[in-house]
């Protein structure tokens, strides 16, 4: 539907920098989730569309474009600025806490606390490691490798690695690797990895079967894997490196039961405008969808049993959405 048919080339990318920076703004300072939202919706619409928008008149016709978000358009063609962006480049609170939010674990309300010790640079951090968690000092450790981006051709030697380190433990598991690698993009901000197996079923899971598996898998990636910043069950969060000449990767692993493989992997391909779209158009067909599970939505408002899902298809098809394959759901 919303498809720019030149592919990854966006005339409308200064507009989207804007708003971009904007809803890192709203979400890192403000905390307003609602903007946040707001802006990252019309930075997508914006990015899809095979034309340069020329007023904000025009981009008001868009969905998802309202009012506010059409002016400042209108302000940005007629004077290259924004006012409140400039502001806000003026404001070194609001530059601190966007700073410190660029560490992998630190979150808006982090953020805010240390500010308020008076912690606004990578150097306060460094002077004040009895402030941060486990994630946070490899955060702070990793600050510069983790800002770059990893390109496909990386992340596909790393697949190659895993795949075959994971079917030499046992050839029945599958893997998947999600985000926007799966998307087509030709650079990443990390690596979402999601791995079932025949055997691996939800209620196996209950009894804690298989609770040995993932870290059977971590401990076969052993060259690969450079650092742990949580372990658990079914989920794992780290760093990996292809070589010493590489830059340290973040690396997610997740093992998922059968049963919810699908849904999963669609949730985990994203983008996560498309996630909300996707559930707002299962919504209105009378499905719940998340990342775990389908369900058809009762009469009484409850939502039923979990339908079997055995392809990302059959996701669409239920929902009566015209299948999206990876590469379009860029939005
Ligand atoms: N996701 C979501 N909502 C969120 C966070 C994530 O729907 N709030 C889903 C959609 C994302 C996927 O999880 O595509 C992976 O999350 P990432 O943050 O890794 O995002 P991407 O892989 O899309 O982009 P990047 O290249 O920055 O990693
Ligand atoms: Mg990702
Ligand atoms: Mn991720």
């Amino acid at each position: 539907k919303r498809k720019n048919p030149s592919g990854n080339e966006n005339l409308n990318k200064d507009f989207c920098d804007f708003l971009m920076e904007l809803a890192d703004y709203e979400k890192n300072v403000s905390r307003n989730i609602h903007k946040f939202n707001a802006y990252k919706k019309a930075a997508s619409v914006l990015a899809s569309q095979s034309k340069r928008i020329e007023s904000g008149e025009e981009a008001k016709k868009l969905n998802g474009i309202g009012e506010k978000i059409s002016k400042k358009i209108d302000e940005f063609l007629h004077t290259g600025k924004l006012r409140k962006l400039e502001n806000i480049h003026q404001d070194e609170n609001a530059q601190a806490l966007s700073l410190l939010t660029r560490v992998s674990g630190i979150g808006p309300v982090k953020a805010a606390d240390l500010l308020n010790m008076g912690i606004k640079t990578l150097e306060d951090l460094r002077n004040n490691k009895n402030q941060l968690n486990h994630h946070q000092l490899i955060g702070l450790k990793y600050f510069e490798d983790f800002e770059k981006k990893i390109p496909r051709s990386e992340i596909h030697e790393i697949e190659t690695i895993i795949t075959s380190e994971i079917r030499n433990l046992d050839p029945r598991y599958t893997i998947t690797i999600c985000g926007s690698y799966r998307r087509g993009k030709l650079e990443s901000g990390d690596i979402d990895a999601l791995i079932t197996h025949p055997s691996f079923k939800l209620d196996n899971e209950k009894r804690k079967d298989h609770n040995k598996l993932l870290k059977s898998i971590v401990t076969a990636l052993n060259d690969l894997i450079t650092d742990t910043i949580s372990m658990g069950d079914t989920k794992f969060m780290g760093v990996c490196r292809l070589s010493n000449e590489h830059p340290f990767r973040r690396l997610d692993i997740r093992l998922i039961p059968n049963e919810q493989y699908y849904c999963a992997v669609l949730y985990f391909t994203g983008s996560d405008v498309f996630n909300k779209e996707m559930r707002t158009h299962a919504l209105e067909n009378g499905f719940t969808l998340n990342e775990y599970s389908l369900r058809p939505i009762g009469v009484t408002g409850v939502p039923g049993e979990e339908v079997q899902i055995t392809s990302e298809e059959e996701i669409f098809d239920y929902i009566n959405y015209p299948y999206k394959k990876p590469e379009e759901r860029n939005m």
